[in-house]
């Protein structure tokens, strides 16, 4: 049978089930990333599981999210992070190292191998022709114990890319392009591989660029092919010995395909606030800006820093703009140096940080009230920037560099001559920043900070359920606004008890209390329910504040998954217009919910206290229904393993 690239690589680890669309599946995990944000917890649930040292390929820790020390607590958690590197058999990418999708795309990804990571843009690493998908931090602790990752047999859209881009037009442009066709819903199990002429057209970080912004489609990845561009780059990191070739099968098919001619597209722009709120830069151009940067994990590559050091050569940043570079990796930035294009960044008046992602997960950087901000990153969800009513547009690298020197959003093309970049044939490689695996950890002393606190246990799943609907949202709800980060909140990551305290405070910062005096809670929701990040605390936190059921239209994918490692029962309504029969107060009652799970029902019966019922769906694997009897993932891994 013909195959895709993204069914070859399944068909390589595939452990359980077929490769039917939409049915479970189980997957060989070779390689794991963590960043910080998430990691502590992941660890924490990984040392709970009980294994002496990780049963992966390769699995590395970075520490690239929570940078600012204000106090101990992250400092604490860093060297938490590094010492359970060392005692597990970790790679340890230290703070200041660099982005974890940038580094691993740079040092670590492979094409063919699998990668499962604790952040939601992990398919970065597709970019080089690796199956690499974004989890929550349970998960990636069960990889590590060399458990296969569970998930459904993904559709796989076909891009087909044709042409070449045109000066001043980057990968960024193509993924606004597929986010204003597709929006944020449009890749919901669903992997995006991308094929045709016009993929050799792009340098392999310009395919990470599309890739990890697949993520904001809701992908559950993105995959492009290996071929001699991935070889060169292989090549460039001293790693071709890694490089293997990986191209569909003639006749292989996709279950859509999407014509996308590189030569025809233009500078894109997403609005304030949400990634799929996209339009062409000319539409908006002229409106003044305050803040420009360029980073994250989407961009952030050698590339993407150069082309807006060459464009600044001759020109200054406007008076009135703060233009930043958060470089993705030291690499990135010692290469950067070298070739002199850190000098025009700071003789133009850039404003240079440190490597990480900062301002993206709002660590600093926060824009000015009623401001414009202009970013190369991945999301501008509300308030996310740290800043209330922020005024966040996301956009390439060609865009925000073009619209810092006029001081308001420009189409790079009215700059005259675009600068040009080739891909070196060697970058200057100096791992000094990641520290390698210990043979044996373990006399290792696990270093943990007062603020790292135990994980809280929780109870089985009762025979019936009866809740007060506490919270009543509408569509497109993201982590960000479930469980925020910032500054402020991401040091508490690994004390639940604290961060809990933080549950929709950014909608109602009344819930954790209200929550805690309904005692069992059932929140309801509309399309896409938790979106965005992988941040297992989205689940975890409010399952502590004591949610039991989710109730909505239509559930993401990692944050559905992460609901069931926690024990909260994931529900969608049969009929969609049952929403309007639920109001926030009311008591919502599920009789005999346990014994459906467990029978395998499709649906069940809700009551509500205004005497109306309706029905609600159960879209579970056989094995999601055992973890939510359990009460979570951990609760069932345990008693399993006591079978034994
Ligand atoms: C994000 O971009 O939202 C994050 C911070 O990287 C998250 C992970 C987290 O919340 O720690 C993600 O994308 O998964
Ligand atoms: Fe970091 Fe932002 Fe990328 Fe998340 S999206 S990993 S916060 S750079």
């Amino acid at each position: 049978m013909a195959l895709n690239v993204t069914e070859k690589i399944i068909a390589a680890h595939i452990v359980e089930g077929q490769m039917t669309p939409g049915q479970p599946i189980a997957i060989k995990i070779d390689q794991t990333l963590t960043q910080d944000a998430t990691g502590t917890m992941a660890y924490l649930e990984f040392e709970a599981i009980g294994i002496d040292r990780v049963k992966t390929e390769l699995s590395v820790s970075y520490v690239d999210h929570n940078l600012i020390q204000s106090d101990f607590r992250n400092a604490d958690d860093h060297r938490f992070l590094q010492s359970i590197a060392a005692r597990y058999g970790l790679y340890f990418s230290k703070p200041g190292n660099g982005i974890c999708h940038q580094v691993h795309l740079e040092r670590f990804a492979v094409p063919g191998k699998t990668l499962l990571g604790s952040d939601s843009h992990t398919p970065t690493a597709g970019g080089c022709g690796m199956l690499a998908i974004g989890a929550g931090g349970l998960d990636v602790a069960m990889a590590m114990a060399g458990q296969p990752f569970h998930l459904n047999m993904p559709e796989v859209i076909g891009v087909h890319l044709t042409g070449s881009l045109s000066p001043w037009v980057s990968a960024k442009d193509v993924i606004l392009e597929l986010l204003r066709q597709l929006t944020v819903k449009g890749g919901v199990g669903k992997v995006m591989e991308y094929f045709g002429p016009g993929v050799e057209t792009l340098s392999v970080t310009d395919r990470g660029a599309i890739a990890n912004l697949g993520t904001e489609l809701g992908a559950t990845s993105t995959v492009f092919p290996s071929d001699h561009v991935t070889r060169a780059f292989l090549k460039s990191q001293a790693r071709e010995d890694q490089w293997v070739e990986l191209k569909a099968d003639e006749d292989a098919s996709y279950s859509r395909v999407i014509e996308i001619d590189l030569s025809a597209l233009e500078p894109m722009i997403a609005c304030p606030s949400s990634p799929d709120n996209v339009k062409k830069v000319r539409e908006v151009a002229g409106r003044p800006v305050s803040q420009v940067i360029i980073g994250s994990c989407a961009n952030s590559s050698l590339r993407d820093i150069t082309v807006a050091a060459k464009a600044l050569e001759s020109r200054q940043i406007h008076k009135d703009v703060s233009f930043e570079i958060n470089p993705g990796s030291r690499q990135v930035l010692e290469n950067a140096d070298t070739q002199g294009a850190l000098k025009s960044l700071i003789h133009a008046g850039a404003r240079i940080h440190q490597c990480g992602c900062l301002g993206c997960i709002g660590m600093g950087q926060a824009p000015a009230t009623d401001t414009i901000s202009l970013r190369t990153f991945t999301r501008n969800f509300p308030g996310r920037s740290g800043t209330k009513n922020d005024q966040v547009y996301l956009c390439s690298p060609e865009t925000a560099v073009a619209s810092a020197i006029k001081g308001e959003i420009t189409d790079p093309r009215d700059l005259g001559e675009a600068p040009e970049f080739n891909m070196p044939q060697e970058f200057i490689i100096n791992d000094n920043g990641i520290i390698p695996p210990l043979e044996d950890g373990k006399d290792v002393e696990i270093i943990r900070g007062p603020n790292i606190k135990p994980l809280p246990e929780f109870d089985p799943l009762p025979e019936d359920l009866t809740g007060e609907v506490v919270l009543k949202v509408g569509d497109n709800i993201t982590t960000d606004h479930i469980m925020p980060a910032g500054s402020k909140i991401l040091p508490l990551r690994s004390n639940v008890p604290a961060i809990s305290e933080y549950v929709f405070s950014a909608i109602d910062p009344t819930f954790p209390k209200r929550a805690k005096e309904a005692g069992t809670v059932i929140i309801v929701g509309g399309e896409n329910y938790g979106q965005g990040s992988s941040r297992e605390h989205a689940a975890l936190a409010p399952r502590y504040l004591g949610v039991r059921a989710k109730l909505t239209k239509s559930f993401a994918r990692i944050h559905k998954a992460n609901l069931i490692n926690f024990g909260i029962v994931p529900l969608t309504f049969e009929n969609p217009e049952d929403y309007d029969k639920v109001s926030q107060g009311q008591t919502i009652s599920i009789p005999g919910i346990r014994k459906a799970i467990l029978s395998g029902a499709k649906t069940v019966t809700v009551k509500n206290s205004d005497g109306d019922t309706f029905q609600a769906r159960l879209d579970l694997s056989q094995r999601d229904r055992f973890i939510l009897a359990a009460g979570g993932l951990l609760n069932w891994v345990r008693a399993e393993l006591s079978k034994d």
